[in-house]
């Protein structure tokens, strides 16, 4: 099922729309100003988090199969975060033609926009530009955040993993991805994966600059007792490559899906 290929996938590669590769900081002029997910980011987007994100293109469809094994038939799933859709694509992938509710947020207009013009028409994928910390989230199968709970003000984080909790339902589930507070070898290593994809010193260095009032990382502990202060008892890491993790964590002690049937 992997190896089956989304529409999104092939609009990506096939010049279609073709994405821009990365260039952003080989100048200086972004180097002064934080971050910002704007228009030149989304059109960069495939081959910045690419290049940048040690396990991204293993993650994005083993998320799409966990989702798949919890979202029951006519089932909700949030995908907070989404900037391009990607995650929201493989979930679509890996359920086939199961009827579902995708609702795919993020705050970023330039995102959005450029995930709409790639998405083509998929009645069961809804997008919303929304501030995840403002939404009346309805019951929901699954709770996909990957790599955006670090781009939240850190005291936002537990109220937010709290409401999730709220929201899923039974068998329900949370999978979050992160980059993780880590030093040293990891980290090391993550530098030479960037280097290794092309990125120069400047880029590498002018990047930490524009995201270090942004994205502010926390540890895998961090995350698991955060986790278990939410209410979900038993937090696991499903999936880790140098200082990058995922977590998957369910409001029940093991995560209880069945294996919901194929169409
Ligand atoms: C992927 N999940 O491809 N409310 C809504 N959206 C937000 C907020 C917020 N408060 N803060 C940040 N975002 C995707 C990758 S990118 C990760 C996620 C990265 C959005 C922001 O606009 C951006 O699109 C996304 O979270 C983070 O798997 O760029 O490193």
């Amino acid at each position: 099922m992997l190896r089956e290929r989304s529409r999104y996938n092939d609009r990506m590669d096939d010049g279609d729309r073709p994405a821009s590769t990365d260039r952003l900081f080989a100048t200086a002029e972004r180097h002064l100003v934080d971050f910002a997910f704007d228009e030149a980011v989304a059109a960069a987007f495939p081959d910045m988090i690419r290049r940048s994100v040690p396990g991204y293109e293993t993650v994005v469809p083993l998320t799409g199969l966990i989702a798949a094994k919890h979202l029951r038939p006519g089932g909700r799933c949030y995908d907070l975060g989404c900037s391009l859709g990607a995650t929201a694509h493989a979930v679509l992938a890996a359920i086939g033609q199961r009827p579902c509710e995708i609702t795919a947020v993020d705050d970023s207009a330039a995102m959005l926009h450029r995930a709409r013009q790639l998405a083509g028409t998929e009645p069961r994928l809804q997008w919303r530009r929304a501030d995840i910390r403002e939404l009346a989230f309805e019951s929901a199968d699954v709770v996909i955040l990957n790599y955006t709970l670090q781009f939240l003000p850190p005291e936002d984080r537990l109220p937010l993993l709290r409401r999730l909790r709220d929201c899923l339902n039974d068998g329900g589930v949370l999978l979050l991805s992160e980059k993780l507070d880590e030093h040293g070898y990891f980290a090391d290593l993550h530098l030479d994966f960037k280097r290794a994809n092309g990125y120069s010193e400047l880029e590498i260095a002018g990047k930490r600059t524009a995201l270090e009032n942004v994205m502010r990382t926390d540890a895998e502990e961090t995350h698991l007792a955060r986790l278990r202060t939410a209410g979900f008892p038993a937090p696991r890491v499903w999936f880790r490559c140098l200082n990058w993790a995922s977590f998957v964590a369910s409001p029940e002690s093991q995560p209880t899906a069945e294996r919901v049937q194929r169409p």
